[in-house]
């Protein structure tokens, strides 16, 4: 059946894949985001199954008026893919800039819990919908410099599993998707402020998860069975597994 799916930050990497996927899958998707001009680029690629509607989640109006300020026939939400976020620096917590952990926190968890907020109402009112939230390895997983962005992600997963006990035995179903490497998105080029050669470091001599994989995932989740909530999925690419506990020793 087609679905209306709503997708923060489709203007890059894992959102624009989600775009793609969902559309060839035959969905209509209201793709958003900060970059219009990218959310334009969209939609000439993919057609009248895509909807254009800037929206930054950190915006608390902008996103309490969204889904009336849709056109009409594009309100009934029946999948939101919680997906817009950002890590921003990776050096010590006590060398951090305060201003990238509140803009952290503002899109991670603020952008999550307001875009939410807006849409889940519908939601309960037609007793259906579905649920992504974007959260990370990190969130399980502590790694240094990961910090704030680690925290912002362990509140994705309880958020996630929170709403999953209020939603009981309601036909709305959502699910935490933790990746951990992903390649072949702007994550790290954010990460370090446009310094290339840090970002293509990251990846160096890996072999990544693609933004692709993950929209495989997504797509998955949503083309099961109703009566199937998936609460939270874990993701590696084969290279990467988690690493044992760290001691640091004297010399
Ligand atoms: P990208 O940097 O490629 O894309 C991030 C998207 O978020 C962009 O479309 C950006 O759009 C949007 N965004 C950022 N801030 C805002 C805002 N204030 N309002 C609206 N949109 C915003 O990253 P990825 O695709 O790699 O990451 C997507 C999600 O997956 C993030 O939540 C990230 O934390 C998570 N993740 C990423 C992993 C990875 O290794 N890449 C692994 C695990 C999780 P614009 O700038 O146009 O607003
Ligand atoms: C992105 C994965 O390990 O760089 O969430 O934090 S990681």
């Amino acid at each position: 059946m087609q679905q209306t799916i709503l997708v923060t930050g489709a203007t890059a990497g894992f959102g624009a894949a989600f775009a793609r996927r969902f559309v060839k899958d035959g969905h209509r998707v209201i793709a958003t985001g900060r970059r219009v001009e990218r959310l334009d680029g969209l939609a000439k690629e993919l057609g009248e199954g895509l909807l254009p509607a800037p929206l930054d989640v950190t915006d608390a109006g902008a996103v309490a008026g969204f889904v009336d300020a849709l056109p009409a026939g594009w309100r009934e939400i029946d999948v939101l893919v919680n997906n817009a976020g950002l890590a921003l620096g990776l050096g010590p917590a006590w060398e951090a800039d305060l201003a990238e952990w509140d803009q952290m926190v503002a899109t991670n968890i603020s952008g999550v819990i307001h875009v939410t907020r807006a849409v889940l109402p519908g939601m309960v009112a037609r007793d259906r919908g579905v649920i992504l939230n974007l959260g990370s390895i990190a969130g399980t997983y502590p790694y240094p410099g990961g910090h704030v962005y680690g925290a912002t992600k362990a509140f994705v997963e309880q958020f996630s599993l929170n709403l999953r006990a209020d939603l009981v035995g309601k036909n709305i179903r959502v699910t935490s998707i933790e990746p951990g490497m992903v390649g072949g998105s702007e994550f790290s080029a954010v990460r370090f402020k446009g310094d290339e050669k840090k970002a293509a470091d990251v990846y160096k001599g890996a072999r990544p998860l693609t933004p692709e994989d993950i929209a495989e995932t997504a797509s998955w989740i949503i083309g099961l069975p109703a009566h199937m909530n998936v609460n939270r999925i874990e993701l590696m690419p084969v290279c990467q597994a988690s690493a044992p506990l760290a001691i640091k020793r004297k010399e």
